[in-house]
């Protein structure tokens, strides 16, 4: 495969006496996990029943069918992150099979986690060409690990960073996948989802909220960057895909100010923090001093990664 990996060639599978070694040693990422996925991609026949008909399970040959064998590759990719960057075995820590289903309903203009599987329409070609993008599939798995990380209720300001939550590790999958700097990354969620003619880049930019989209869409992308700009609404949960753009962007800042790969001590922040929060009902301010507490944890009191973290949030509202 074409990872970051050649960057740094991946030592091999560890012997099993070598594995807690490797654990204990890897404040990250490049090792190779000791874990495997247990993939299982469905037809959904374009009906609403989940998960369909199981076309491809795991070590299964190529079915031919494009959407499938992408959606099969994609969750192989979104797996090996979390196992390689964060030891972590599957969505939920312990081997999780991933279950995905490809073909749902018909023109469906969405894609989704249920709480124990993932779902792709195929849009319905005039706003949305496909939903089997690997910045999408990585953004529905991570909602399996947020909720199996403590959770973040989906409703006000912890909906929105669960929804930032989905959004920071899909770009972390996507630029790690890439082998991309922070500065090399589009930083954008669905690029390659829009249908022919619809004027915009995808859904979300994490690099400049609020610009993904024009109005052809679903009006103007309504995303802020900074706490100012706040959007109350009763609409999705609160405003969920909107004010996630401010959390979103800090983690962009971030990666930006340190020059560091959003999978190395960025994500290592995010992921760490996301497993000490134990706070279903975080706000934004809860969640900024939680990363700044990992980053203490990680990097020291007074070290450049605290101080630049501090930085970030700041840029965007928050304290940290
Ligand atoms: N694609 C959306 C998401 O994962 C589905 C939803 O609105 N929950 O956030
Ligand atoms: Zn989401």
């Amino acid at each position: 495969d074409d990872r970051s990996d050649h960057a740094t060639p991946p030592v091999e599978p560890p012997a099993r006496g070598e594995v807690a070694a490797l654990t204990r040693r890897s404040s990250g990422t490049r090792e190779r996990s000791p874990f495997s996925p247990d993939r299982r991609i469905h037809d959904g026949e374009h009906r609403a029943t989940l998960p369909g008909k199981l076309v491809r399970a795991e070590g299964d040959p190529e079915t031919g069918d494009a959407e499938a064998d992408l959606a099969y590759d994609a969750a192989g990719v979104v797996f090996s992150l979390y196992a390689d960057c964060f030891q972590r075995n599957s969505l939920d820590g312990n081997g999780l099979p991933l279950i995905a289903t490809v073909n749902h309903r018909r023109n469906y203009n969405n894609a989704f986690w249920d709480g124990s599987q993932m779902a792709y329409g195929n849009g319905d070609g005039k706003l949305f060409r496909s939903f089997i993008d690997l910045s999408v599939i990585a953004h529905e798995m991570a909602h399996g690990v947020t909720q199996h990380s403590g959770g973040l209720i989906y409703e006000g300001q912890s909906g929105a960073l669960n929804e930032s939550m989905s959004d920071v590790f899909a770009a972390i999958t996507v630029q790690r996948h890439l082998g991309q700097s922070p500065a090399e990354a589009d930083w954008i969620i669905g690029g390659g989802i829009l249908a022919p003619g619809i004027n915009g880049v995808g859904l979300r930019s994490m690099k400049a909220p609020g610009t993904a989209y024009r109005d052809d869409l679903l009006g103007q992308d309504p995303q802020p960057y900074h706490m100012d700009f706040y959007l109350s609404t009763p609409d999705d949960h609160g405003g969920v895909h909107i004010n996630s753009g401010i959390p979103n962007h800090a983690f962009y800042l971030y990666c930006q100010y340190l020059g560091s790969p959003a999978w190395e001590k960025p994500g290592q922040i995010w992921y760490r923090a996301l497993q000490e929060l134990n706070n279903p009902l975080a706000t934004f301010a809860e969640w900024s001093e939680a990363t700044a507490t990992a980053a203490i944890e990680l990097y020291g009191l007074g070290s450049h990664e605290v101080t630049m973290l501090r930085r970030a949030w700041k840029l965007v509202g928050l304290p940290a």
